[in-house]
Protein backbone atom coordinates (compact mmCIF):
# COMPACT_ATOMS: atom_id res chain seq x y z
CA UNK A 1 0.00 0.00 0.00
CA UNK A 2 1.60 3.39 -1.07
CA UNK A 3 0.77 6.30 1.98
CA UNK A 4 1.16 9.56 1.61
CA UNK A 5 4.32 10.37 3.31
CA UNK A 6 7.95 10.06 2.54
CA UNK A 7 8.21 8.33 -0.55
CA UNK A 8 8.30 10.73 -3.66
CA UNK A 9 4.88 9.44 -5.37
CA UNK A 10 2.16 11.40 -2.89
CA UNK A 11 4.58 12.72 -0.75
CA UNK A 12 3.76 15.24 1.58
CA UNK A 13 4.69 18.90 1.49
CA UNK A 14 3.82 21.75 4.37
CA UNK A 15 3.06 24.44 1.91
CA UNK A 16 2.95 28.40 2.38
CA UNK A 17 4.51 31.01 0.77
CA UNK A 18 5.62 30.17 -3.08
CA UNK A 19 6.26 27.22 -4.76
CA UNK A 20 6.44 25.90 -8.23
CA UNK A 21 4.29 23.10 -9.75
CA UNK A 22 5.44 21.45 -13.07
CA UNK A 23 2.88 19.19 -15.13
CA UNK A 24 5.17 16.94 -16.39
CA UNK A 25 5.60 13.22 -17.92
CA UNK A 26 7.27 10.72 -15.71
CA UNK A 27 7.44 7.18 -15.63
CA UNK A 28 5.64 5.30 -12.35
CA UNK A 29 6.13 1.29 -12.20
CA UNK A 30 2.07 0.73 -11.25
CA UNK A 31 1.86 -2.52 -12.17
CA UNK A 32 4.80 -4.74 -10.74
CA UNK A 33 7.79 -4.73 -13.90
CA UNK A 34 6.23 -2.58 -16.15
CA UNK A 35 6.84 1.43 -16.02
CA UNK A 36 4.10 3.24 -16.96
CA UNK A 37 4.25 6.61 -18.32
CA UNK A 38 2.06 9.17 -16.65
CA UNK A 39 1.39 12.82 -16.60
CA UNK A 40 1.84 14.01 -12.95
CA UNK A 41 2.50 17.17 -10.94
CA UNK A 42 5.92 17.71 -9.67
CA UNK A 43 7.12 19.24 -7.04
CA UNK A 44 11.11 19.55 -5.76
CA UNK A 45 11.29 20.25 -2.17
CA UNK A 46 13.39 20.09 0.18
CA UNK A 47 16.28 18.59 -1.98
CA UNK A 48 13.49 16.12 -3.36
CA UNK A 49 11.42 15.60 -6.42
CA UNK A 50 7.71 14.59 -5.13
CA UNK A 51 5.20 13.27 -7.66
CA UNK A 52 1.52 14.53 -7.25
CA UNK A 53 2.32 15.78 -3.78
CA UNK A 54 -0.24 16.16 -1.36
CA UNK A 55 0.11 19.26 0.06
CA UNK A 56 -0.61 20.48 3.28
CA UNK A 57 -1.36 23.93 4.50
CA UNK A 58 -2.57 25.65 7.29
CA UNK A 59 -5.91 27.91 7.06
CA UNK A 60 -4.82 31.46 6.29
CA UNK A 61 -1.51 30.84 4.45
CA UNK A 62 -1.16 32.91 1.48
CA UNK A 63 -0.02 30.75 -1.27
CA UNK A 64 1.79 32.18 -4.90
CA UNK A 65 1.94 29.04 -6.70
CA UNK A 66 3.94 29.07 -10.25
CA UNK A 67 2.52 25.91 -12.50
CA UNK A 68 4.58 25.24 -15.30
CA UNK A 69 3.14 23.43 -17.91
CA UNK A 70 6.01 21.21 -19.24
CA UNK A 71 3.01 18.60 -20.58
CA UNK A 72 3.38 18.62 -24.47
CA UNK A 73 -0.07 20.11 -24.20
CA UNK A 74 -2.40 23.24 -23.40
CA UNK A 75 -3.60 23.02 -19.20
CA UNK A 76 -4.81 24.63 -16.24
CA UNK A 77 -4.71 23.80 -12.26
CA UNK A 78 -8.12 23.79 -10.95
CA UNK A 79 -7.94 23.77 -7.00
CA UNK A 80 -10.96 21.81 -6.20
CA UNK A 81 -13.39 22.82 -3.48
CA UNK A 82 -11.15 26.15 -2.50
CA UNK A 83 -12.70 29.27 -2.02
CA UNK A 84 -11.29 30.94 -4.64
CA UNK A 85 -11.33 34.01 -7.04
CA UNK A 86 -11.99 33.62 -10.84
CA UNK A 87 -7.85 33.88 -11.28
CA UNK A 88 -7.06 31.11 -9.02
CA UNK A 89 -9.97 28.37 -9.66
CA UNK A 90 -8.07 27.30 -12.52
CA UNK A 91 -11.27 28.28 -15.48
CA UNK A 92 -10.61 26.80 -18.64
CA UNK A 93 -10.31 30.23 -20.07
CA UNK A 94 -7.00 30.64 -18.60
CA UNK A 95 -5.28 27.27 -19.48
CA UNK A 96 -1.65 28.19 -20.60
CA UNK A 97 0.25 25.90 -23.97
CA UNK A 98 2.98 23.59 -23.85
CA UNK A 99 5.81 25.29 -22.10
CA UNK A 100 4.68 28.28 -20.52
CA UNK A 101 3.65 29.12 -16.82
CA UNK A 102 0.19 30.53 -15.00
CA UNK A 103 0.81 32.36 -11.10
CA UNK A 104 -1.45 31.75 -8.50
CA UNK A 105 -2.03 33.69 -5.86
CA UNK A 106 -4.40 33.29 -3.21
CA UNK A 107 -4.89 32.75 0.67
CA UNK A 108 -6.61 29.51 2.04
CA UNK A 109 -10.03 30.93 3.17
CA UNK A 110 -11.11 26.94 3.34
CA UNK A 111 -11.66 25.50 6.91
CA UNK A 112 -9.74 22.60 6.92
CA UNK A 113 -10.94 19.30 5.17
CA UNK A 114 -9.56 17.15 1.76
CA UNK A 115 -9.60 19.44 -1.31
CA UNK A 116 -7.58 18.43 -4.15
CA UNK A 117 -6.16 20.04 -7.53
CA UNK A 118 -6.37 18.57 -11.07
CA UNK A 119 -6.58 19.80 -14.45
CA UNK A 120 -9.26 21.53 -15.89
CA UNK A 121 -8.27 22.91 -19.67
CA UNK A 122 -11.34 22.66 -21.86
CA UNK A 123 -12.00 18.96 -23.39
CA UNK A 124 -9.12 17.78 -21.82
CA UNK A 125 -9.75 17.77 -18.19
CA UNK A 126 -11.06 13.72 -18.50
CA UNK A 127 -7.59 12.78 -20.32
CA UNK A 128 -5.15 14.52 -18.38
CA UNK A 129 -6.53 14.01 -15.41
CA UNK A 130 -6.86 10.02 -16.22
CA UNK A 131 -3.05 10.08 -17.35
CA UNK A 132 -2.42 10.60 -13.76
CA UNK A 133 -2.43 14.13 -13.12
CA UNK A 134 -4.50 14.83 -9.14
CA UNK A 135 -2.77 15.50 -6.03
CA UNK A 136 -4.39 15.85 -2.68
CA UNK A 137 -4.48 19.64 -0.98
CA UNK A 138 -5.24 18.90 3.11
CA UNK A 139 -5.93 22.05 5.03
CA UNK A 140 -6.00 22.40 8.60
CA UNK A 141 -7.03 24.46 11.42
CA UNK A 142 -7.16 24.77 15.22
CA UNK A 143 -10.10 22.62 14.98
CA UNK A 144 -8.76 19.66 12.71
CA UNK A 145 -5.18 20.05 15.16
CA UNK A 146 -7.95 18.82 18.03
CA UNK A 147 -9.74 16.12 16.28
CA UNK A 148 -6.14 15.01 15.48
CA UNK A 149 -5.11 15.02 19.36
CA UNK A 150 -8.47 13.11 20.44
CA UNK A 151 -7.82 10.72 17.44
CA UNK A 152 -4.58 10.52 18.16
CA UNK A 153 -3.55 9.86 14.06
CA UNK A 154 -0.73 11.06 12.09
CA UNK A 155 -0.77 11.65 8.17
CA UNK A 156 -0.03 8.70 6.52
CA UNK A 157 0.07 6.38 9.23
CA UNK A 158 -3.39 6.27 10.89
CA UNK A 159 -4.84 9.26 9.28
CA UNK A 160 -4.73 7.71 5.55
CA UNK A 161 -5.75 9.34 2.56
CA UNK A 162 -6.71 7.22 0.13
CA UNK A 163 -7.45 8.28 -3.74
CA UNK A 164 -9.19 6.35 -5.10
CA UNK A 165 -8.98 5.83 -9.29
CA UNK A 166 -9.90 3.67 -11.99
CA UNK A 167 -7.69 2.61 -15.25
CA UNK A 168 -7.15 0.92 -18.06
CA UNK A 169 -3.51 -0.71 -19.14
CA UNK A 170 -2.69 -2.33 -21.97
CA UNK A 171 -0.83 -5.35 -21.94
CA UNK A 172 2.80 -3.68 -22.06
CA UNK A 173 1.35 -1.50 -18.92
CA UNK A 174 0.41 1.69 -20.57
CA UNK A 175 -2.60 3.57 -19.87
CA UNK A 176 -4.97 4.09 -21.96
CA UNK A 177 -7.36 6.85 -22.56
CA UNK A 178 -9.51 6.18 -25.98
CA UNK A 179 -13.15 6.91 -25.36
CA UNK A 180 -15.34 5.14 -28.00
CA UNK A 181 -19.27 6.62 -28.23
CA UNK A 182 -20.22 4.61 -25.26
CA UNK A 183 -17.92 5.96 -22.97
CA UNK A 184 -18.36 9.29 -24.08
CA UNK A 185 -21.84 8.43 -22.73
CA UNK A 186 -21.07 6.48 -19.73
CA UNK A 187 -18.11 8.10 -18.90
CA UNK A 188 -14.73 6.63 -19.19
CA UNK A 189 -14.49 3.81 -16.37
CA UNK A 190 -11.17 1.60 -15.78
CA UNK A 191 -11.11 -2.17 -15.21
CA UNK A 192 -8.16 -1.95 -12.20
CA UNK A 193 -8.83 0.19 -9.52
CA UNK A 194 -5.93 1.70 -7.84
CA UNK A 195 -6.03 3.14 -4.24
CA UNK A 196 -2.88 5.78 -4.27
CA UNK A 197 -1.83 4.37 -7.69
CA UNK A 198 -1.33 0.91 -5.59
CA UNK A 199 -3.16 -2.27 -7.42
CA UNK A 200 -4.47 -4.39 -4.98
CA UNK A 201 -3.65 -2.51 -2.04
CA UNK A 202 -3.07 -4.59 1.18
CA UNK A 203 -3.00 -2.18 4.34
CA UNK A 204 -1.55 -3.69 7.94
CA UNK A 205 -3.82 -2.49 10.68
CA UNK A 206 -2.94 -1.91 14.86
CA UNK A 207 -6.34 -2.88 16.89
CA UNK A 208 -6.88 1.03 16.89
CA UNK A 209 -8.86 3.88 15.47
CA UNK A 210 -8.37 4.99 11.77
CA UNK A 211 -9.08 7.50 9.62
CA UNK A 212 -9.32 7.40 6.24
CA UNK A 213 -9.96 10.47 4.03
CA UNK A 214 -11.55 8.67 0.91
CA UNK A 215 -11.02 11.10 -2.46
CA UNK A 216 -13.15 9.77 -5.68
CA UNK A 217 -10.38 10.27 -8.03
CA UNK A 218 -12.04 8.56 -11.16
CA UNK A 219 -13.12 10.04 -14.30
CA UNK A 220 -16.76 8.43 -14.04
CA UNK A 221 -17.16 5.34 -11.64
CA UNK A 222 -19.14 5.77 -8.82
CA UNK A 223 -18.30 3.83 -5.46
CA UNK A 224 -20.50 2.03 -2.66
CA UNK A 225 -17.59 2.16 -0.25
CA UNK A 226 -18.11 -0.35 2.72
CA UNK A 227 -15.77 -2.30 5.09
CA UNK A 228 -16.56 -5.82 4.73
CA UNK A 229 -15.62 -8.33 7.87
CA UNK A 230 -16.86 -11.55 6.26
CA UNK A 231 -20.18 -11.24 5.25
CA UNK A 232 -20.72 -8.07 7.60
CA UNK A 233 -20.47 -4.41 6.65
CA UNK A 234 -18.68 -2.77 9.80
CA UNK A 235 -19.40 0.65 11.18
CA UNK A 236 -18.01 3.13 11.19
CA UNK A 237 -18.12 7.07 11.69
CA UNK A 238 -18.58 9.11 9.22
CA UNK A 239 -17.28 12.96 10.44
CA UNK A 240 -16.59 14.78 7.36
CA UNK A 241 -16.98 15.71 3.57
CA UNK A 242 -15.95 17.85 0.70
CA UNK A 243 -15.74 21.05 2.84
CA UNK A 244 -14.67 19.55 6.25
CA UNK A 245 -15.58 18.58 9.43
CA UNK A 246 -19.15 17.30 9.97
CA UNK A 247 -21.19 18.86 14.01
CA UNK A 248 -20.84 15.66 15.19
CA UNK A 249 -19.90 11.94 13.81
CA UNK A 250 -22.55 9.70 12.03
CA UNK A 251 -22.79 6.14 11.97
CA UNK A 252 -22.98 4.37 8.97
CA UNK A 253 -22.36 0.78 6.92
CA UNK A 254 -21.47 2.64 3.84
CA UNK A 255 -21.58 5.55 1.45
CA UNK A 256 -22.12 6.41 -2.15
CA UNK A 257 -18.93 8.18 -3.40
CA UNK A 258 -19.36 9.82 -7.08
CA UNK A 259 -16.38 11.54 -8.35
CA UNK A 260 -14.60 14.47 -7.17
CA UNK A 261 -16.57 13.78 -3.76
CA UNK A 262 -14.51 13.54 -0.31
CA UNK A 263 -15.57 11.66 2.89
CA UNK A 264 -13.67 11.45 5.89
CA UNK A 265 -14.67 8.29 8.38
CA UNK A 266 -13.12 7.06 11.32
CA UNK A 267 -12.94 2.93 11.14
CA UNK A 268 -12.91 1.18 14.61
CA UNK A 269 -10.72 -1.78 14.90
CA UNK A 270 -10.17 -1.83 18.41
CA UNK A 271 -12.59 -4.91 18.77
CA UNK A 272 -10.82 -6.69 16.31
CA UNK A 273 -8.17 -10.14 16.91
CA UNK A 274 -4.74 -10.32 15.18
CA UNK A 275 -5.34 -12.13 11.78
CA UNK A 276 -9.08 -10.71 11.02
CA UNK A 277 -9.42 -9.43 7.29
CA UNK A 278 -11.31 -6.63 6.52
CA UNK A 279 -12.25 -5.78 2.55
CA UNK A 280 -12.56 -2.02 1.57
CA UNK A 281 -15.07 -2.89 -0.50
CA UNK A 282 -17.03 -1.25 -3.32
CA UNK A 283 -20.28 -3.34 -3.03
CA UNK A 284 -22.92 -3.93 -6.12
CA UNK A 285 -25.62 -1.39 -6.94
CA UNK A 286 -27.70 -0.45 -9.90
CA UNK A 287 -25.84 2.68 -11.32
CA UNK A 288 -29.07 3.66 -13.62
CA UNK A 289 -27.20 4.33 -16.39
CA UNK A 290 -29.65 4.79 -19.60
CA UNK A 291 -28.23 2.27 -21.66
CA UNK A 292 -26.87 -0.80 -19.25
CA UNK A 293 -25.71 -2.79 -22.67
CA UNK A 294 -21.89 -3.54 -20.95
CA UNK A 295 -19.70 -1.58 -23.46
CA UNK A 296 -17.44 -2.84 -26.12
CA UNK A 297 -14.50 -2.17 -24.70
CA UNK A 298 -11.00 -2.85 -26.38
CA UNK A 299 -10.31 -6.38 -27.20
CA UNK A 300 -8.74 -8.07 -24.02
CA UNK A 301 -10.08 -5.82 -21.71
CA UNK A 302 -13.11 -6.30 -20.49
CA UNK A 303 -14.61 -3.39 -18.12
CA UNK A 304 -17.00 -3.66 -15.00
CA UNK A 305 -20.04 -1.58 -15.50
CA UNK A 306 -20.50 1.29 -12.81
CA UNK A 307 -22.23 -0.51 -10.28
CA UNK A 308 -20.40 -3.75 -10.67
CA UNK A 309 -18.83 -5.11 -7.06
CA UNK A 310 -14.64 -4.35 -6.72
CA UNK A 311 -12.58 -5.61 -4.08
CA UNK A 312 -10.61 -1.91 -3.38
CA UNK A 313 -8.20 -2.83 -0.48
CA UNK A 314 -7.14 -5.36 1.83
CA UNK A 315 -6.90 -4.43 6.04
CA UNK A 316 -4.87 -7.00 7.64
CA UNK A 317 -5.12 -6.59 11.21
CA UNK A 318 -1.73 -7.44 12.37
CA UNK A 319 -0.78 -6.07 15.67
CA UNK A 320 -2.46 -5.22 19.13
CA UNK A 321 -1.73 -1.56 20.62
CA UNK A 322 -2.76 -0.56 23.78
CA UNK A 323 -2.79 3.36 22.39
CA UNK A 324 -5.79 3.38 20.33
CA UNK A 325 -7.50 6.75 19.98
CA UNK A 326 -10.79 7.76 21.26
CA UNK A 327 -13.51 9.05 19.50
CA UNK A 328 -14.67 12.70 20.18
CA UNK A 329 -18.11 13.49 20.42
CA UNK A 330 -18.16 16.82 19.14
CA UNK A 331 -15.98 17.55 16.33
CA UNK A 332 -17.04 21.18 14.81
CA UNK A 333 -19.75 23.97 14.98
CA UNK A 334 -22.01 24.15 11.58
CA UNK A 335 -24.61 26.83 12.02
CA UNK A 336 -27.82 25.53 10.58
CA UNK A 337 -28.79 26.45 6.57
CA UNK A 338 -31.01 29.43 6.79
CA UNK A 339 -32.70 30.23 3.96
CA UNK A 340 -33.89 33.40 4.54
CA UNK A 341 -35.88 34.14 1.83
CA UNK A 342 -33.10 33.04 -1.08
CA UNK A 343 -34.63 32.44 -4.67
CA UNK A 344 -34.70 29.14 -6.13
CA UNK A 345 -33.02 28.90 -9.44
CA UNK A 346 -33.51 25.47 -11.29
CA UNK A 347 -31.35 23.61 -13.09
CA UNK A 348 -32.16 20.31 -15.45
CA UNK A 349 -29.38 18.00 -16.02
CA UNK A 350 -30.25 16.68 -19.55
CA UNK A 351 -29.20 14.51 -23.16
CA UNK A 352 -29.85 15.94 -26.43
CA UNK A 353 -28.74 14.42 -29.72
CA UNK A 354 -25.03 13.35 -28.39
CA UNK A 355 -24.72 16.46 -26.39
CA UNK A 356 -24.84 16.54 -22.66
CA UNK A 357 -26.81 19.38 -21.16
CA UNK A 358 -27.47 21.99 -18.43
CA UNK A 359 -30.43 23.78 -19.08
CA UNK A 360 -30.68 22.66 -22.47
CA UNK A 361 -27.13 24.36 -23.34
CA UNK A 362 -23.96 23.29 -24.07
CA UNK A 363 -20.70 24.09 -22.76
CA UNK A 364 -19.15 27.46 -24.38
CA UNK A 365 -16.29 28.55 -22.66
CA UNK A 366 -16.67 32.33 -23.33
CA UNK A 367 -20.61 32.84 -22.35
CA UNK A 368 -21.49 33.03 -19.11
CA UNK A 369 -25.08 31.32 -18.51
CA UNK A 370 -26.83 33.68 -15.59
CA UNK A 371 -25.88 35.87 -12.92
CA UNK A 372 -25.65 36.01 -8.94
CA UNK A 373 -25.38 38.85 -7.03
CA UNK A 374 -22.15 38.89 -4.39
CA UNK A 375 -23.66 38.69 -0.82
CA UNK A 376 -27.21 36.79 -1.78
CA UNK A 377 -27.85 33.40 -1.10
CA UNK A 378 -29.94 31.81 -3.61
CA UNK A 379 -31.38 27.97 -3.51
CA UNK A 380 -30.82 25.74 -6.29
CA UNK A 381 -32.80 22.80 -7.35
CA UNK A 382 -31.05 20.24 -9.85
CA UNK A 383 -33.30 18.14 -11.79
CA UNK A 384 -32.75 14.85 -13.94
CA UNK A 385 -35.27 13.48 -15.88
CA UNK A 386 -36.07 9.78 -16.75
CA UNK A 387 -33.74 7.92 -18.46
CA UNK A 388 -30.65 9.03 -17.99
CA UNK A 389 -27.19 9.09 -16.16
CA UNK A 390 -26.25 9.73 -12.81
CA UNK A 391 -24.46 13.07 -12.49
CA UNK A 392 -21.94 14.15 -9.51
CA UNK A 393 -22.79 18.18 -9.76
CA UNK A 394 -19.75 20.28 -9.18
CA UNK A 395 -19.99 23.84 -8.11
CA UNK A 396 -16.54 25.93 -8.10
CA UNK A 397 -15.60 28.55 -5.66
CA UNK A 398 -18.49 27.78 -3.00
CA UNK A 399 -19.09 24.98 0.04
CA UNK A 400 -23.09 24.67 -0.43
CA UNK A 401 -25.49 23.16 2.16
CA UNK A 402 -27.81 20.43 0.87
CA UNK A 403 -31.55 21.23 1.87
CA UNK A 404 -33.60 18.23 0.71
CA UNK A 405 -32.93 15.00 -2.16
CA UNK A 406 -36.27 14.17 -3.54
CA UNK A 407 -37.72 11.49 -5.88
CA UNK A 408 -34.46 9.39 -5.07
CA UNK A 409 -33.40 5.47 -5.34
CA UNK A 410 -34.74 3.49 -2.50
CA UNK A 411 -30.48 2.43 -2.38
CA UNK A 412 -30.08 5.72 -1.34
CA UNK A 413 -33.06 6.52 0.40
CA UNK A 414 -32.02 4.12 2.86
CA UNK A 415 -29.31 5.69 3.98
CA UNK A 416 -30.77 9.13 5.17
CA UNK A 417 -29.77 10.15 8.54
CA UNK A 418 -32.99 12.55 8.67
CA UNK A 419 -36.42 13.43 7.30
CA UNK A 420 -34.66 15.50 4.06
CA UNK A 421 -33.55 12.38 2.42
CA UNK A 422 -29.69 12.96 3.47
CA UNK A 423 -26.62 10.73 4.01
CA UNK A 424 -24.57 11.13 6.89
CA UNK A 425 -21.71 13.22 4.77
CA UNK A 426 -24.51 15.55 3.25
CA UNK A 427 -25.05 17.20 6.83
CA UNK A 428 -21.96 19.02 6.22
CA UNK A 429 -20.04 21.47 3.62
CA UNK A 430 -20.33 20.14 0.01
CA UNK A 431 -18.61 20.68 -3.40
CA UNK A 432 -19.62 18.10 -5.25
CA UNK A 433 -22.97 15.99 -5.06
CA UNK A 434 -24.60 12.93 -7.11
CA UNK A 435 -27.50 13.43 -8.72
CA UNK A 436 -29.45 10.21 -9.19
CA UNK A 437 -32.35 9.44 -12.22
CA UNK A 438 -35.20 10.79 -11.39
CA UNK A 439 -34.67 12.97 -8.20
CA UNK A 440 -34.61 16.63 -7.18
CA UNK A 441 -31.79 18.27 -4.99
CA UNK A 442 -31.79 21.43 -3.08
CA UNK A 443 -29.37 23.11 -1.95
CA UNK A 444 -28.12 26.90 -0.56
CA UNK A 445 -25.35 28.74 -1.62
CA UNK A 446 -24.34 31.79 -0.24
CA UNK A 447 -22.54 34.28 -2.85
CA UNK A 448 -20.95 36.22 -0.18
CA UNK A 449 -16.98 36.32 -1.12
CA UNK A 450 -14.11 38.97 -0.19
CA UNK A 451 -13.20 39.77 -3.87
CA UNK A 452 -13.42 42.83 -5.92
CA UNK A 453 -14.99 42.74 -9.32
CA UNK A 454 -17.26 40.37 -11.09
CA UNK A 455 -15.97 36.53 -10.62
CA UNK A 456 -17.08 34.15 -13.47
CA UNK A 457 -17.01 30.56 -12.10
CA UNK A 458 -18.23 27.38 -13.27
CA UNK A 459 -21.38 24.60 -12.30
CA UNK A 460 -20.54 21.14 -14.31
CA UNK A 461 -20.76 17.57 -14.37
CA UNK A 462 -17.50 16.05 -12.73
CA UNK A 463 -18.45 12.97 -14.60
CA UNK A 464 -15.49 13.88 -16.89
CA UNK A 465 -16.50 12.57 -20.13
CA UNK A 466 -19.65 14.36 -19.62
CA UNK A 467 -18.02 17.80 -18.97
CA UNK A 468 -15.77 17.11 -21.82
CA UNK A 469 -19.20 16.61 -24.20
CA UNK A 470 -20.81 20.08 -23.01
CA UNK A 471 -22.23 19.33 -19.22
CA UNK A 472 -20.83 22.83 -17.32
CA UNK A 473 -21.89 26.05 -17.51
CA UNK A 474 -19.94 29.87 -16.46
CA UNK A 475 -21.86 31.51 -14.27
CA UNK A 476 -21.11 35.43 -12.98
CA UNK A 477 -20.80 36.55 -9.36
CA UNK A 478 -21.58 40.31 -10.01
CA UNK A 479 -19.94 42.69 -7.84
CA UNK A 480 -22.10 45.59 -7.68
CU1 LIG B 1 -22.92 13.79 -15.88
Amino acid sequence: MRLPGDDELHGVADVGGSFTLVGSTVQQEILPGKPTAMLAYALEYQGRRLVNPLLRVQTGANLRVRYWNALGETSIVHWHGLKNDTNNDGHPHYAVDAGETYDYQFTVANRAGTYWYHPHPHHLAGRQAYLGLAGLFIVEDPEEIAVQRALDVKLGVTDVPLLIQDKRFDANGALSYSPGAQDHFHGYCGDTVLLNLTQSPCFDADTRLYRFRLVNGSNARIYRLAFMHGEQALEFQVIGADGGLLERPLPARELFLSPSERADVVLDLRGTSIGDRVMLSSLPFDAMQFSTRAEAAAPGISVPVNGAPLDLMLIRVAQRVSSAGAMPEALSLIAPATPDNAATRVFTFDHHKGAWHINRGSYRMTETAFSVARGSKEIWEFRNPHPAMPHPVHVHGFQYRMLERKHGPAHLARLAVDARGLPAAETGWKDSVLLWPGETLRMLLDFTHPFSGDQIYMLQCHNLEHEAHGMMINFRVAHA
